[in-house]
């Protein structure tokens, strides 16, 4: 069985995800804590809240919001120990602990609200902040070898197995929010426990059969029941649907499962809606959700720019999802998921310093017209045009915090025989009498040194759907996107990526897109920004022979500079099709760096002359 080797059995040295990291832990994890102060997200967890305060109740999923924030404190332990930060989660752990009842059941706000109501709607998320809870206690044990909250969540795991598997007494039968289905795996992982993992398989075998999970009003409600993927059972689906982040993170539920259990039907599904994804349904940023209404997918092919919703979380469920796959089966194209996320939809969610997020991650703005108000039903909805340090649902900030600090867990995986290297940060790796180095400035610089040592035949290097010309000084023969290497003791390996500047065109069913390319260079989409280029963005045309220079590294990778073309202005609404055009300079700068120099017109696909 292929698995995944262990962040915190990686140091990452330099170079991009060193300072990305560094960033994380110097700046972002006390920013999302002092929001998460501020609004009341950890005095919730003292469970005090009473009818009549003058505060709101503790939202439904405040309880999730924390434990990823508890999760990234863990992994950042795991990496360097911080005192301040550990006696932080160590005080909200000994709340959710405390006020924890008979049952070993938490959530912060049924506790305090409805005490009667809890299992009584799917939609509120109790499942989902357990899920996480978990996800929490087992990457704490993990880094602080403190099992009371491990043991705590044991306790919840174990009443929530008695009511819905033992008794099947709650008013429905399955996380109306999946998550609880991965973070189970991570527990029997955990604990050795094969229940949790049978409690897991219970809800993915239940997901999608019963009657009981639809309300009468939603059956009212044409197609709702893909919003919680619940309209087929999973082996049966052939394509994503309804909600992003519940469709994701259920699908790393599948894919876990079908590892687990060897289960091909099951493994089939996942590819079937990977491949629905990956060749329909997603941003070329990695970027998921083509609508607000529902923070859904939509139709192979609907993939508007400007009203994209691509939530950050959806991104991070996708290369979570992308990560599991490549353990079901090797094949490079899931690395490349991972990757374009990594560089692109993930990253747009954090500033440059780390202090505020995007929730959506738009691939166009034009302020002009993200304030469009309607007389009748007020404001058209537009993303936002600069991040925030909070939002009211604030999801993504916790799990940007989790996910970067942990993100040296996509690199590798191995199996009795092979070594494979999905991705390229400059590191070294000391696992079971392995040790693995990469020098690289990647993804600046397609050249990756890589240094072996151990008893593994062979590694496995994944080479990026992107890169047309690469060489390595070593035989290799080439396997569904990897080159296999037969290894002799200490091996020294050259990998060179030639990484061109490139222009990419749409499917020409991507509408929004027809007439326009997007510009990448390596793993990184790029994009204009009306801070360097000046207005209207989307009347500029690149030429199709356009040549790029590199320019300088303001963004951490290099930006580019070439000629463009924008039509002379004209005050008439309509006017001759051909029109002069003044040759102009263009800067474009990574997609991920977008907004961080305030508002502005931003353009990712941009017209070809
Ligand atoms: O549902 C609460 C949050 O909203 C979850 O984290 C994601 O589903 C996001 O869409
Ligand atoms: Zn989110």
């Amino acid at each position: 069985m292929i698995k995944n080797i262990p962040f915190s059995s990686i140091t990452i040295n330099d170079g991009f995800w060193k300072q990305k990291q560094k960033m994380v832990r110097e700046n972002t994890v006390y920013a999302v804590y002092d929001r998460f102060q501020d609004t009341g997200r950890f005095a919730a967890l003292e469970c005090k809240w009473k009818e009549g305060d003058p505060d709101t109740a503790p939202h439904i999923y405040w309880d999730s919001d924390v434990a990823k924030w508890i999760e990234g404190v863990a992994y950042l332990t795991a990496l360097e120990k911080c005192e301040e930060l550990e006696k932080i989660a160590d005080e909200a752990i000994e709340n959710i602990i405390k006020n924890s009842d008979e049952h070993g059941y938490f959530n912060s706000h049924y506790l305090v609200t409805e005490q009667d109501k809890r299992f009584t709607n799917r939609m509120c998320h109790e499942l989902y902040c357990a899920g996480h809870l978990i996800e929490a206690a087992v990457a704490y044990y993990d880094a602080t070898g403190k099992d009371a909250f491990l043991k705590a969540m044991c306790r919840f795991a174990d009443y929530i197995e008695q009511v819905f598997k033992v008794e099947n007494s709650a008013a429905f039968t399955t996380p109306g929010h999946p998550e609880l289905e991965l973070a189970l795996v991570r527990l029997y992982h955990a604990t050795g426990e094969k229940r949790y993992l049978e409690l897991s398989k219970y809800f993915i075998d239940e997901h999608g059969t019963n009657d009981k999970d639809i309300t009468p009003e939603q059956k009212l409600q044409k197609d709702f029941p893909s919003y919680n993927q619940d309209e087929m059972p999973l082996r049966e689906r052939v394509e994503v649907k309804g909600h992003c982040v519940r469709a994701l993170y259920l699908l790393c539920g599948m894919a876990d499962l079908a590892l687990e259990y060897e289960d091909k039907e099951l493994a089939a599904a996942c590819e079937r809606c990977f491949d629905n994804i990956v060749y329909k349904r997603m941003y070329i940023t990695g970027g998921v959700g083509s609508t607000h209404a529902g923070e859904t997918f939509t139709v192979d092919y609907h993939l508007p720019n400007r009203t994209a919703y691509a939530e950050t979380c959806a991104a991070i469920s996708l290369a979570m999802f992308a990560g599991r796959m490549q353990c079901l089966r090797t094949d490079g194209r899931f690395g490349d998921i991972v990757e374009r996320v990594l560089y692109n939809g993930m990253l747009s969610g954090i500033s440059m310093d780390g202090r505020s997020f995007f929730y959506e991650n738009p691939l166009e703005i034009d302020p002009d017209f993200n304030d469009v108000t309607n007389p009748y039903w007020g404001k058209e909805h537009y993303p936002i045009t600069q991040r925030k340090e909070v939002f009211d649902c604030s999801c993504c900030p916790p799990n940007l915090l989790r996910f970067i600090s942990s993100v040296a867990g996509y690199l590798y995986s191995c199996d009795e025989d092979t070594v494979y290297i999905h991705q390229f940060m400059d590191s070294e790796t000391d696992y079971q009498g392995m040790r693995i180095t990469q020098k690289t400035k990647y993804p600046s610089e397609g050249e990756i040194q890589i240094h072996l040592y151990g008893d593994k035949k062979y590694v496995a290097i994944r080479i990026p759907g992107w890169c047309k010309d690469f060489s390595l000084d070593q035989p290799y023969e080439l396997k569904d996107g990897y080159a296999y290497i037969s290894l002799h003791g200490e091996t020294q390996i050259t990998l060179n990526l030639q990484m061109p500047v490139t222009m990419l065109a749409a499917n020409r069913r991507v509408h929004d897109n027809a007439g326009r390319i997007a510009v990448m260079r390596g793993p990184v989409v790029y994009c204009l920004e009306g801070v360097d280029n000046g207005e209207d963005l989307r009347s500029i045309h690149i030429p199709e022979d356009a040549e790029f220079v590199l320019t300088d590294n303001e963004f951490m990778v290099p930006s580019l500079q070439t000629k463009g073309y924008r039509p002379a202005g004209s005050e008439q609404l309509y006017l001759p099709a051909k029109q002069c055009y003044e040759e102009i300079s263009l800067r474009l700068i990574p997609y991920y760096a977008f907004a961080n120099r305030g508002a502005s017109e931003m353009l990712v696909w941009i017209l070809q002359k």
